[in-house]
């Protein structure tokens, strides 16, 4: 039988993965437009910025609804990842409900700082005025509760149970690039051949290859 191990650690292996943390609104749509690039492993959502211990979805406080993605950036470089995130949100503050919802970026290292600082001025000229976007080094993230990771996905009970014996546990299906996948797919980013491809070039053995592209096609949505 097709496991967890077979994929989502064939995946990562021998890669090195960087992480992206950024805020864009409601968290759901972001988690699956992300979700579906190539380069991109694994997505999650939860809160930062804020200053209290332990946000909950109930009691965010100051704290923002944020995506963090892991990539690999030889497939996918942060440059390409700002340009997504500038483009699919209008990063200015009067169009946000309060803090929940502002656009942000939370850099981890020097190197992402510089980069947000050069894309952040093209930006500007393409929306013509300044972005307000948030800018700070990440400082805790906290996962948000289950039913808020792949939310689109979720809406699909009964993929979910086809997909159980892949994904036994909440953080098998988080760390999951194929559950990435379909949360995009459902939301309507990318196409069931786009998938399909994609699959055939990962680093597989060619039966877990064989089960995985023959149980996505048995997926009824
Ligand atoms: N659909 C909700 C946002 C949920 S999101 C997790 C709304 O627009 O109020 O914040």
């Amino acid at each position: 039988m097709l496991t967890t191990t077979e994929i989502d650690n064939e995946l990562t292996k021998n890669r090195e993965l960087e992480t992206a943390t950024f805020g864009m609104g409601c968290f759901w749509g972001p988690e699956a437009r992300f979700g579906s690039l190539q380069g991109v492993i694994r997505t999650r959502v939860g809160y930062t910025g804020g200053t209290t211990a332990t946000p909950t979805y109930k009691t965010m406080e100051d704290h923002t609804e944020t995506v963090e993605i892991d990539y690999d950036p030889t497939n996918i470089s942060y440059e390409e990842i700002l340009l997504h995130f500038w483009r699919n949100h209008y990063p200015n503050r009067d169009q946000y409900r309060g803090q929940q919802y502002v656009s942000s970026l939370r850099y981890h290292n020097q190197q992402q700082k510089q980069i947000i600082d050069l894309v952040k001025g093209e930006m500007e000229k393409e929306l013509g005025e300044p972005i307000e976007t948030e800018i700070t080094p990440v400082s805790h993230f906290t996962l948000a509760e289950d039913r808020h990771q792949k939310y689109y996905l979720k809406r699909y009970p009964n993929v979910l149970e086809k997909l159980h014996s892949l994904y036994p546990s909440e953080e098998s299906l988080i760390h999951s690039t194929f559950a990435a996948r379909l949360n995009g797919f459902v939301k309507g980013f990318g196409t069931r051949d786009q998938i399909v491809t994609e699959i055939i070039d990962w680093p597989l053995h060619e039966n877990a290859r064989q089960q995985l592209i023959e149980k996505f096609m048995r997926l009824k949505w």
